[in-house]
């Protein structure tokens, strides 16, 4: 067989493949996009920035004209980008009164059953999702169900009193879904928005907050619901790898978020050790019943990964997304991450010159290799080096090889070491990213990664 053949072999393999095909959950690669943030698409539903827009300085949160004809609106350029789903956060009504300095953010509903007026209204939903199944991007909705707004009118239902928990840290009690009809009416909700909305899966806050019982019950509903089968259930836990691992084998969740993947901020955002990467591998390996089931982000909707690092920051993020779109996880990036900047200003992931941005063009870069390269999407991890800021691993699929090789340090870094078994001189590497040759067989020449740099090889050896 030739090497071209070979090659051309391996292609087949990857999940651009076979179009019709159902493409499981561990293979998409997710953009996350904060509703209110994201784009103006239409200024006729602006209320919450017309009544506080004034008084931006005295609130925190709040909506500032983002809708969801503003990402119908961008949804050739995220599918240009070669993300696979969109996470989109809530889209329920919210309150619309302050607690404090605190307006709503999408995370306080006060109605269950409509599209929050500043966003837009059902068929918006439906419009949007339609539209993004049209380009092969799935849908999951963020589903705001453990707690209610302080608006929520069964909070002040004489009839609804035992509905409740006791309150919660954020200032309002828990939905009480072990009782019975509580329960019946969280699950009615999400079936309900499942099948008018037509989404791919759902997202569940603050899960951690409910009984595992309940959430077994959730999972076993929502998947047999109308109108399809293949749904994706992926709670956010904010507890410790070992009981979001147990979480989510219990209740039978498709995945969940790894949070842990986060210290990537601190290491190749602000000079920590790269041991940290090697525990928080280890914990996952050692906890999650499927790594690669497990979404990864580089950061959060409250503070971007660019935002926290130390300079140089466009270099510093480049190399965290290259570790997120390597690793055995569902990258996760959020809006604003494929540019490598922090915005605040709704519709800042689209500067007019966004097109032109090289930020762009290696973040599209990397995606695009994910999905063709079976290690990278479907391989096991090895880790193979953790000190002086270097963090390597090793992909494999069968005899398919990928090793990342990433340099957080501020001075170059070299690498040679066995790989599988074989010596470092009987190895070719072809560097996939510029597309020749990092090292051939025969010597013993290290291969190099620039100070905050990094080299995605492919590794072969003559048999
Ligand atoms: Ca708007």
């Amino acid at each position: 067989m030739t090497l071209a053949w070979m090659t051309l072999m391996l292609a087949a393999a990857t999940i651009d493949a076979s179009p019709d095909e159902p493409r499981p959950w561990s293979e998409e690669i997710v953009y996350g996009i904060i509703v209110e943030k994201f784009l103006d698409g239409d200024p006729s539903n602006d209320f919450m920035k017309e009544r506080y827009g004034k008084d931006r300085t005295r609130f925190e949160g709040g909506f500032w004209g983002g809708d969801l004809r503003g990402i119908r609106a961008k949804l050739d350029d995220i599918a240009d980008l070669g993300v696979t789903a969109i996470l989109i956060y809530p889209v329920m009504q919210n309150d619309e009164a302050p607690v404090d300095r605190y307006l709503p953010t999408g995370y306080r509903p006060r109605d269950y059953e409509a599209v929050d007026r500043n966003f837009g209204d059902v068929a918006a939903l439906r419009d949007l999702v339609d539209a993004a199944h049209a380009r092969r991007l799935k849908v999951i909705l963020d589903m705001p169900i453990t707690l209610p707004g302080f608006e929520h009118p069964f909070l002040k239902d004489p009839a609804k009193q035992d509905w409740f928990g006791p309150k919660s840290e954020y200032g309002v009690p828990r939905w009480k879904v072990e009782k019975p009809e509580v329960g019946d009416y969280i699950i009615g909700v999400c079936k309900r928005w499942k099948e008018r909305s037509g989404c791919d899966g759902m997202r569940l806050d603050s899960a951690h907050l409910q009984p595992a019982s309940f959430w077994k019950r959730f999972v076993a509903e929502l998947k047999a619901a109308p109108p399809q089968k293949d749904f994706v259930i992926l709670p956010e836990l904010t507890v410790v790898p070992a009981q979001i691992g147990a979480f989510v084998r219990d209740c039978g969740f498709d995945g969940a978020y790894d949070f842990s993947a986060l210290r990537i901020r601190e290491v190749f955002g602000r000079d920590e050790d790269v041991a940290q990467l090697s525990f928080a591998n280890r914990e996952a390996h050692q906890y999650y019943p499927q790594p690669r089931a497990m979404m990864a982000p580089i950061d959060n909707y409250e503070k971007s990964f660019s935002e926290y690092a130390k300079e140089p920051k466009a270099a510093r993020t480049k190399l965290a997304l290259t570790y997120a779109l390597t690793l055995d996880r569902v990258p996760l990036l959020y809006a604003g991450n494929e540019l490598g900047i922090a915005f605040d200003e709704v519709g800042g992931a689209f500067p007019p010159n966004r097109r032109d941005s090289a930020f762009l063009k290696n973040v599209k870069g990397l995606i695009a290799l994910r999905r063709r390269e079976p290690a990278l999407i479907r391989g096991d991890f090895e880790e193979l080096v953790a000190r002086d800021g270097v963090f390597a691993f090793l992909r494999s699929a069968g005899d398919d090889r990928v090793l990342v090789f990433l340099n957080g340090s501020d001075r170059p870094r070299d690498l040679s070491r066995p790989i599988a078994g074989r010596p470092w001189k009987d190895l070719v590497l072809e560097d996939l990213q510029a597309g020749s040759i990092a090292k051939p067989a025969g010597l013993e020449t290290p291969v190099r990664a620039e100070a905050y740099g990094a080299r995605i090889m492919k590794v072969r050896w003559s048999r």
